[in-house]
């Protein structure tokens, strides 16, 4: 989750004590200095003597986009190589590495892993690069979810 900034400030008095006490969830502390007090300590400012400012922080959250990243199969990119990729780029154990490689030579594409998009973008470069540079014609490609 993200999390983002505050919003808004205003003055205690110019809004009725419901309304207050609702945005302070309850917790308008109340006066306790004398009125000799405060004429030492505040001047007499916009909202008058006495005049509180509550700042409520309101959290905004925003769910992340996410991305498969998929490998699809061909007719010449060895299985032993498939394997090592998804072992190596998607820290998959043996046995997920062989399964993911033979539902992709059967079925002709699979789902290697889920990642938030810039994620996804490098996993998706290093399977390329990786492929390209062991001249086989393995591709790797990522879509929205
Ligand atoms: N079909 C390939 C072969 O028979 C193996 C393979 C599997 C290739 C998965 C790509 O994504 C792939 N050698």
């Amino acid at each position: 989750m993200l999390t983002i900034g505050p919003t808004m400030t205003l003055l205690a008095n110019s809004l009725p004590e419901t309304q207050l006490s609702s945005l302070s969830g309850g917790r308008v502390a109340p006066e306790k200095m004398s009125d000799d007090d405060r004429k030492k300590k505040e001047p007499a400012g916009p909202g008058g003597p006495g005049t509180a400012v509550i700042t409520k922080t309101k959290t905004q959250t925003k769910k992340p986009n996410f991305y498969r990243v998929l490998i699809l199969n061909d007719d010449y990119t060895p299985m032993e190589f498939v394997t090592h990729v998804l072992e190596r780029f998607f820290s998959k154990d043996h046995e997920a590495a062989t399964r993911v490689m033979l539902h992709v030579h059967h079925h002709g594409i699979g789902e290697c892993g889920i990642y938030t998009y810039e994620v996804a973008e490098t996993k998706v470069t290093q399977v390329m690069d990786f492929a390209r540079k062991h001249q086989h014609p393995l591709q790797c490609v990522m879509e929205k979810k």
